[in-house]
């Protein structure tokens, strides 16, 4: 039996850690094993790579060195949590995945769709997620919800015109494959937005019975 792998996806404080906390929960209470990990990181030695992504640095990061880093901690990743979970037959529940990469590094930093998608196939060998949520909502209120946590990290300390192409890269991405990807709502309150994934749920276990 394999697993169902499910990823979280959307800008800056959309909700997403939250959000997959309560979806683990409803699904444990359904008696299914759930994997809870995050991109960048997952893995003690991607962990690593994560704090090279995330802290400020003096010396620019080059945005090919950063889409190789992002996908060097994917690697691992993968390789350590990821497809040994789904060979258990677990749901993976993951805090960001590849269409954080199209995202951030395409629509945020420009790089090509054609260059990401050559170490897609690379490191993921085909391996795509077989759900996806997209917690989407305005850029002013994900920003807000940041800035109220405090100390700002490097892709949170990148301009609007960045995170607005962030979210346009999510929703163009969502809206063209609607059958792997589900839009929420998240600048709801979060009752509401739970409510929601309440409602996707049954669709879930479905999805992952078979
Ligand atoms: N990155 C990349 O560039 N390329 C890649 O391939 C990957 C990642 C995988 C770290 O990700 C960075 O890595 C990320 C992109 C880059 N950029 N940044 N920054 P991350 O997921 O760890 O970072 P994040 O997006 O900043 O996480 P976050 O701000 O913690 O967002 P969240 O997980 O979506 O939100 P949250 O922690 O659940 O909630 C944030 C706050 O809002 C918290 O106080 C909640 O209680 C509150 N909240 C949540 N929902 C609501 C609602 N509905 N109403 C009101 N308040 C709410």
């Amino acid at each position: 039996m394999s697993g169902l792998f499910i990823t979280l996806e959307g800008p800056e404080g959309a909700g997403k850690s939250t959000n997959r906390d309560y979806l683990a929960e409803r699904l444990a209470e359904r008696g299914i094993e759930v994997v809870l990990t995050r991109e960048p990181g997952g893995t003690p030695l991607a962990e690593r790579v994560r704090e090279l992504l995330l802290a400020p640095s003096e010396e620019p990061m080059a945005a090919d060195t950063e889409l190789l880093l992002v996908f060097a901690a994917r690697a691992q990743h993968l390789a350590q949590v990821i497809r040994p979970a789904l060979a258990r037959g677990c749901v993976v529940l993951c805090d960001r995945f590849t269409d954080a990469t199209y995202a951030y590094q395409g629509g945020g930093r420009g790089l090509s769709e054609a260059r990401i998608a050559v170490l897609e196939q690379f490191v993921q060998d085909g391996l795509r997620p077989g759900l996806t949520l997209v917690f989407d909502l305005p850029v002013e209120v994900g920003l807000a919800r940041a800035a109220a946590r405090g100390r700002l990290d490097r892709f949170e300390q990148e301009g609007r015109q960045f995170f607005e192409a962030v979210r346009q890269t999510y929703l163009r991405r969502a809206r063209a494959e609607p059958s792997r990807y589900r839009i929420l709502d998240a600048a709801q309150t979060l009752e509401r937005v739970q409510r929601d994934l309440d409602a996707l749920l049954m669709e879930i276990v479905e999805l992952y019975r078979g």
